[in-house]
Parts: C-alpha cells; sequence; structure tokens
C-alpha cells in the first residue's frame, strides 16, 4: 500500500504543494526520528528538570513524580456523535483510568468557537494536560500557546495546529484514503462513475481529498458523478437521504459503480440507502471501523465491501500516552501517525467479527505498544490495572 501511495504522492506533487489547508511541508516530510532530534530546547529543559526529581519504583521501573498521582486531565473535542467518537472516547478513559488519573471531556457540538471557550475553561482550571481532537488551528491556536506557556502539556488528534511543543497524532489520513480507494480501483478496473462524500473543514477529511483528487488526476477513466455531505448531529441519517436523491437521480442498473465514503458515518448512510433501493451492485468503500460497521459490513450482499482504518480506542491511547511522557519530562515527537489497515469484507470469516477479535483476521491491525514508555507499565499496576 505504501510503495503505490508514494509514487502517487510523488507524481503529484504539485497539487500536494498547491493545497494550502494539510500540514506543512515540513512536517509531511519529516520523519519521527528527525521531528523527535528537533524537539525544542525548551522541552529539554523542561526534561532536564523534571526528570532531577524523585521518582517511585513500583514493578521494574521508576514511575516520573510528576505523573505518580492522580492527574486531571481536559479532552477537547469538537464532536462526540458516531461511533468513531464513541470508541474514541472509551479509549481515552481508560487509559487515563489506567495511569491513576481522572479525564474531562469536553464536547463542543461542533461548534469551533464553543471549542475555544472550552480549551480557555480547561487551562483556568489549572488541568495537568489538555488533549485536543479535531478543531482548527484558526480557533484553537492562541489557547494552546497560551497553555504551554502555563506549562501545561498538549497533544493533539485530526487537527492542524503546529505549535512548537505541541505533539500532533493522526491516522495517516494519506494512507487511509488511498488504502480504501486503492481497493476500489482494482475492483472497478480503473474506470466507472463514482460517487464522493465529503465535507470540507475537518482536518482528516481535508487530507482524505488530496488523495482523493490525486486519484482522480491517476484514473482518467473513472468519473465523479455525484458529490455530496456534510457533517451534522446525524450524519449517517444526512448520507442517507442525500444518497437516496443520487440514487432517484440514476435508476439505471450499472449508472453508478462504486462510492467513496472517507468517514463511516457516510458509509453507514450510504449503505443503508443502496440496501433500501436495492442498488446492491454498487459497491462502498469507506474509512473508519466499530463494531456497528463490522455488523453492517458483514451482512450479507453488504454493498460496503471495504474500509481502510485504526483502531479510534488505540489511538485515544496513543494520545494520552503521549499526554503522560510530555508530564513525566520525557521527548515526544512532533508528530506520529498511527499504521492503518485495509479491511476487506473477503479476508473476515462467516461469523460474525467484533472489534475485539479484527485483529486476528487483519494483518497488522493495531499498534498497542505505541507511545509507551518503561514506567507505565508500573504506573499501571500500581493504580490496579
Ligand atoms: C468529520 S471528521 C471524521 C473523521 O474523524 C476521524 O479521523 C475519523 O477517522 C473520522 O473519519
Amino acid at each position: 500500500m505504501k510503495k503505490g501511495l508514494i509514487l502517487l504522492l510523488l507524481s503529484l506533487t504539485l497539487i500536494l504543494a498547491a493545497c494550502t489547508d494539510q500540514q506543512p511541508a515540513s512536517q509531511q516530510e519529516e520523519a519521527p526520528e528527525e521531528a523527535v532530534a528537533e524537539e525544542s530546547t525548551e522541552a529539554a529543559e523542561e526534561t532536564e528538570e523534571v526528570s532531577s526529581e524523585q521518582t517511585t519504583q513500583a514493578g521494574d521501573a521508576d514511575i516520573p513524580a510528576a505523573v505518580d498521582k492522580p492527574l486531571k486531565i481536559a479532552a477537547i473535542m469538537e464532536f462526540s456523535t458516531g461511533t468513531f467518537a464513541s470508541q474514541y472516547v472509551s479509549g481515552l478513559e481508560a487509559q487515563v483510568e489506567k495511569f491513576g488519573g481522572e479525564v474531562q471531556i469536553y464536547n463542543a457540538n461542533n461548534d469551533l468557537s464553543q471549542m475555544a471557550n472550552h480549551l480557555q475553561t480547561a487551562i483556568n482550571q489549572g488541568v495537568d494536560g489538555i488533549l485536543i481532537d479535531h478543531g482548527r488551528a484558526e480557533a484553537l491556536n492562541q489557547g494552546v500557546e497560551e497553555a504551554l506557556e502555563k506549562g501545561i502539556p498538549v497533544v493533539t488528534f485530526d487537527n492542524d495546529i503546529t505549535v512548537d511543543g505541541v505533539t500532533a497524532i493522526s491516522q495517516d489520513d494519506y494512507s487511509l484514503a488511498w488504502g480504501s480507494l486503492k481497493q476500489m480501483a482494482q475492483d472497478i478496473d480503473g474506470e466507472g462513475n463514482i460517487v464522493y462524500v465529503w465535507a470540507g473543514g475537518f482536518t482528516p477529511l481535508e487530507r482524505r481529498n488530496v488523495i482523493y483528487e490525486a486519484f482522480l488526476e491517476h484514473y482518467p477513466n473513472v468519473s465523479e458523478v455525484a458529490r455530496f455531505g456534510s457533517v451534522s448531529n446525524n450524519t449517517a441519517l444526512d448520507s442517507q437521504n442525500q444518497m437516496e436523491a443520487v440514487l432517484k437521480k440514476y435508476p439505471e442498473e450499472g449508472s453508478i459503480d462504486a462510492v467513496f465514503a472517507p468517514y463511516d458515518e457516510f458509509a453507514k448512510g450510504v449503505t443503508r440507502a443502496i440496501q433500501q433501493a436495492g442498488r446492491d451492485e454498487i459497491k462502498v468503500y469507506g474509512i473508519d471501523l466499530s463494531d456497528e460497521d463490522l455488523q453492517i459490513m458483514q451482512e450479507e450482499n453488504s454493498p460496503w465491501v471495504t474500509t481502510a482504518a485504526t483502531d479510534p480506542a488505540e489511538v485515544a491511547g496513543v494520545q494520552v500516552r503521549f499526554l503522560y511522557q510530555k508530564i513525566a519530562g520525557e521527548e515526544t515527537p512532533s508528530i506520529y501517525a498511527l499504521d492503518p489497515s485495509v479491511v476487506n469484507v473477503s479476508d473476515l470469516p462467516d461469523e460474525p467479527v467484533t472489534m475485539a477479535d479484527v485483529g486476528q483476521h487483519i494483518e497488522g491491525w493495531g499498534s498497542p505498544n505505541a507511545a509507551r514508555s518503561p514506567w507505565m507499565d508500573a504506573l499501571e499496576a500500581k493504580n490496579g490495572q
């Protein structure tokens, strides 16, 4: 998957360069190792200060004093609807609880100015660390800078904040999109009519769109016949209604070959519309995975045949562990991307599969040891986990 993606990206450098709402070039090109080496002097000084503090022994590793207490963590979320967000929240809560801390979730219901207010509230409350989920730099940069000035570390997921000292994690949206689209290209043999579901203004969707645009250039015999999409409090239902309208416009069998729906709430809605219209010849290529998604994908003759995904609970775990590493004064990279997997229904057994056992069927699923310091086992053991 990666080789194909790299070749595609190289051949489309101009498209990528022209795209202003992506990670800065320095971040896209920087290997994680280089990012670690370039950590700011400030962070290095912080490391020295904290590492000279007392540590306590539990198990076989010293627990840094800074994390050896019940920490208060704030999670500032742009929205919490959908199965991705609920698995992510469960992952945050599970990891913070394992470390003996407490996480307060702030949900902005898709309102960026509310998200900025929540960030300010968390700073004013003097929390020990801040996790940011989605949101945009223009709304949050100022608050993030203030948090850092006040000594509150910040780790972000799925946004475009690039403030020095912040660790930004992602699911490698470029690979996610390419994984799903590559399967689509193979299945339709490089030609056909497709529908694209997309909404701008969300960093992961903006990044996936870069690959989609490159995909269209790469496969000139693939035509986009319709495009729609919106993110709301009921994205799946909205997508279903919008897809129903598209199906009415293209009633003949064979007039649409596939749908690229790079968010599982889009994919769920589109799949339902296709099933209800009896148009199972149209295949759906999605992104994300949950128990509900797996169930839909495993229904007999489900149009949703492929999805590219990481485990949202694991994304959250990695984000929390980077935050605790920062609080402990350890160096963390500026960027970190989890490795996604492509899940084809054809790779799954006939029996129902859940998130708990999908790793048995999908090679490379999960990365449980990312951002794990030796003392974390001891801290978890001490907190009875
Ligand atoms: C509206 S953005 C939705 C995406 O956020 C997360 O990155 C999930 O992968 C989801 O697809």
